[in-house]
């Protein structure tokens, strides 16, 4: 049924919508982190550059209220939906009176737990490859036991999911690793900051390394550590995920060891697949965003070239 959904949406938004014009809803989580402001930026840039009109709704980090966004794309009858979802579940029924009204969805940045054929493709970087490099990185450049901190994202969201599975995978070999806490930041920094605190009271101190699923958590972690009196990046190996200029810029100055890229520069694709899905294309159900690993060997000379 979902092999005619190209076409179907290419004659829907030929004739029926047409005249009103090409209307994207983009249903975003908030902006609890510099990588979602970029990611905002990026597609609202590129519906302007296309001459597509942008309906951008925020969520302010509530689910509900991104499920009542979506409500509204439909009761507007908006030509395609653009959804970066807070969680993996909660989606589904707006998600199925989305498809049953034709208007084709393009899941960005998150995966969903939902079927399949309520969405036309995900765009998204592979989270369980970004853990497992992150503690590849902590294995390769340490040595004896090492006390870890968790700084999680957004629980139920994909990338806290995934970036903790492939974590732990990988440390799961390496007895010498242990994590002690793990504690739920909400990819903020402010929360990082406070976790960080938290543990290392919690533990006396003892901790060696810092595992945080954004560099938002990891920065607020590195202002905890600064102010327990021990050097982050010395005392303490910071490594998170995301590589935004924030975390550079920390990288330079020694303070974070390892940032694993997750680009949120979507809009680019984000529209490319709308407009395939216009012309009546049945697009690939998944694009797996490609993702570099950055520390203190290529940040410097990668830092002029970044732009999130
Ligand atoms: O890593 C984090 C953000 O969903 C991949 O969400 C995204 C994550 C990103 O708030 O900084």
């Amino acid at each position: 049924m979902r092999a005619s959904f190209g076409l179907l949406f290419a004659l829907i938004a030929g004739c029926a919508r047409e005249p009103k014009g090409f209307v994207v809803g983009f249903s975003q989580i908030g902006a609890e982190s510099a990588w979602r402001v970029a990611e905002t930026e990026s597609i609202r840039s590129e519906a302007a550059a296309r001459g597509i009109e942008l309906k951008l709704a925020d969520a302010g980090g509530k689910l509900e209220s991104q499920v009542a966004a979506l409500h509204a794309f439909l009761a507007r009858g908006v030509s395609a939906v653009i959804l970066a979802p807070q969680r993996k579940d909660g989606f589904e029924p707006a998600l199925r009176e989305l498809a049953d009204a034709r208007i084709p969805v393009v899941v960005v940045d998150r995966g969903l737990d939902c079927d399949p054929s309520l969405f036309a493709t995900l765009i998204a970087s592979d989270f369980t490859d970004e853990g497992r490099r992150a503690a590849e990185w902590l294995i390769a450049h340490t040595q004896g036991e090492v006390r870890i901190a968790e700084l999680e994202g957004t629980a139920g969201s994909d990338p806290a999911i995934e970036r903790k599975r492939g974590f732990d995978e990988r440390i799961a070999a390496e007895p010498r690793m242990r994590i002690v806490k793990s504690v739920c930041a909400e990819f903020q920094l402010p929360k990082g900051k406070e976790a960080m605190e938290a543990i290392w009271k919690a533990e006396g101190g003892g901790i060696d390394a810092v595992y945080a699923h954004n560099d938002d958590m990891a920065l607020g972690a590195i202002q905890a550590i600064e102010e327990a009196g021990k050097a982050p990046g010395k005392d303490v190996l910071v490594v998170s995920i995301d590589a935004t200029k924030g975390a550079f810029d920390a990288i330079v100055a020694g303070k974070l060891s390892c940032a694993v890229e997750c680009s949120p520069l979507l809009g680019p694709a984000a529209f490319d697949a709308i407009e395939r899905l216009r012309r009546g294309e049945t697009l690939e159900k998944r694009t797996v965003v490609q993702d570099r690993v950055f520390d203190a060997t290529n940040a410097a000379a990668e830092r002029p070239n970044r732009k999130y």
